[in-house]
């Protein structure tokens, strides 16, 4: 058989393990983070450690014997599961002669990979500039090169460091001034949906969990343009860096706006969810959320433990939530079921769908009464106030 595939580069993951239970979870996690920034991950090891080490992360030895053991292997990058400051990047690289890259700018190389909108592209544009800033090095005289950049630019001067530093700095506030812009178009939008007084309810969870998939599901059941509006899926880390926002039209007039959003993992870098800020809005405002979960995966507890991790940083508190748990279809337990605020369901299956829906109604509709309204062909204002309450 012919292998047409383009050889991925090789990298070796490792890790310090500050007696963290969740240890071993992380490095699964680095592992699959390292697999979507399309390397081949070859080998791994960790240090187990009361402290990290200031200058180099980890200890003399343990250096020596991952250089020994990624040459090994033929590894060209060493990926690191924590964010590491630039002086202990630069004193691994110098030690291990590997491209060394840590779990922030992972994140970051793969959400730059998928940015599609405008308003994603400068998100991520932002996060990656203000990582690198504090990054720059007199080595460095190139701003293309900045990360793994080599060392024949040692000794570059001063002032060409400066330079980089007002370019970047530069770069950053144009990039602010035109993601206000962008912002504010989706706050009228937003403010609009806010006045029409219909129940917002925001998927969210961790990422490949199905929420896009469950996006689809409704809309191919409950809207009118279901097929023109459904969400872009697929089975990888971070499909979906967006925001989508569609209307819902459930029996009986009741109709909800749902949003998809971008997925968490363990660890989002700071300036990553700061940039994020205005994607992950609609979840702020909802009046449910629906926390998507893989139950077929073996680490769905960490999963849950994560998204709600990610919730509390972005300030999301006191929303009533639903907790999903999809892909049932790839568990042996009987589906669809509710129990309590939870559902079984598969994403894939109409009468999970349906299901989820009557939970949904039962959670957001609970409070609403039904009542006919007879008016006078007088009351022109009143009868347009109604309209707009149920207008999207
Ligand atoms: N077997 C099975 N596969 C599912 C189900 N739901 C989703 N998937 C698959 O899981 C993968 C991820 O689905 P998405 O809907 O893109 O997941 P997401 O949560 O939106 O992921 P991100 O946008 O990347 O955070 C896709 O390959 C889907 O086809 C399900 O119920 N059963
Ligand atoms: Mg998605």
């Amino acid at each position: 058989m012919i292998d047409n595939q383009p050889k991925k580069t090789k990298a070796y993951i490792a890790g310090v393990n500050l007696n963290d239970p969740n240890f071993d979870y992380y490095m699964t996690e680095l592992a699959n983070l390292t697999e979507a920034d399309n390397m081949e991950v070859v080998g791994q090891s960790y240090q187990n450690a009361e402290s990290i080490v200031a200058g180099t992360y980890f200890g003399v030895g343990k250096i020596n014997e991952i250089r020994t053991m990624a040459q090994g292997l033929k590894a060209k990058v060493l990926v690191l599961n924590d964010e590491l400051t630039p002086v202990q990047i630069r004193n691994l690289e110098k030690l291990t002669k590997m491209r060394v890259i840590d779990r922030t700018e992972l994140i970051l190389e793969i959400f730059a990979s998928r940015a599609r909108t405008k308003q994603a592209k400068l998100q991520v544009q932002l996060a990656r500039l203000q990582y690198e800033l504090p990054r720059l090095h007199p080595s460095e005289n190139n701003l293309d090169q900045q990360r793994g950049g080599g060392f024949a630019n040692r000794g570059a001067g001063e002032s060409k460091l400066e330079m980089n530093r007002r370019t970047i700095g530069k770069q950053i506030s144009a990039i602010k001034k035109e993601l206000k812009a962008v912002a504010s178009q989706e706050e009228i939008k937003s403010a609009r949906r806010n006045q029409s007084r219909i129940p917002k309810v925001a998927l969210v969870g961790y990422t490949n969990a199905g929420k896009s998939t469950t996006m689809n599901g409704l809309l191919r059941e409950f809207s009118k343009e279901g097929a023109d509006k459904q969400v872009f899926v697929k089975d990888m880390l971070f499909a979906t860096l967006d925001t989508s926002v569609r209307r819902i039209d459930l029996k009986d007039n009741f109709s909800f706006i749902l949003s998809d959003t971008v997925g968490f993992i363990s660890k989002l870098p700071h300036n990553l969810v700061e940039s994020f800020k205005a994607t992950l809005q609609e979840t702020k405002d909802a009046d449910l959320l629906i926390n998507v979960v893989d139950a077929s995966d073996p680490n769905m507890v960490q999963m849950i433990r994560t998204t709600q991790s990610v919730l509390d940083e972005i300030g999301v508190k006191g929303i009533p939530m639903i907790t999903a748990y999809n892909k049932a279809d790839k568990t042996d337990r009987n589906y669809p079921q509710i129990e309590g605020n939870d559902i079984l369901y598969s994403a894939i299956d109409p009468k999970s769908i349906k299901l989820l829906a009557d939970l949904i109604t039962k959670r957001v509709f609970s409070n609403y009464e039904k009542f006919e309204l007879t008016l006078p062909l007088s009351a022109g204002k009143e009868l347009a106030t109604c309209m707009r309450m149920h207008k999207f």
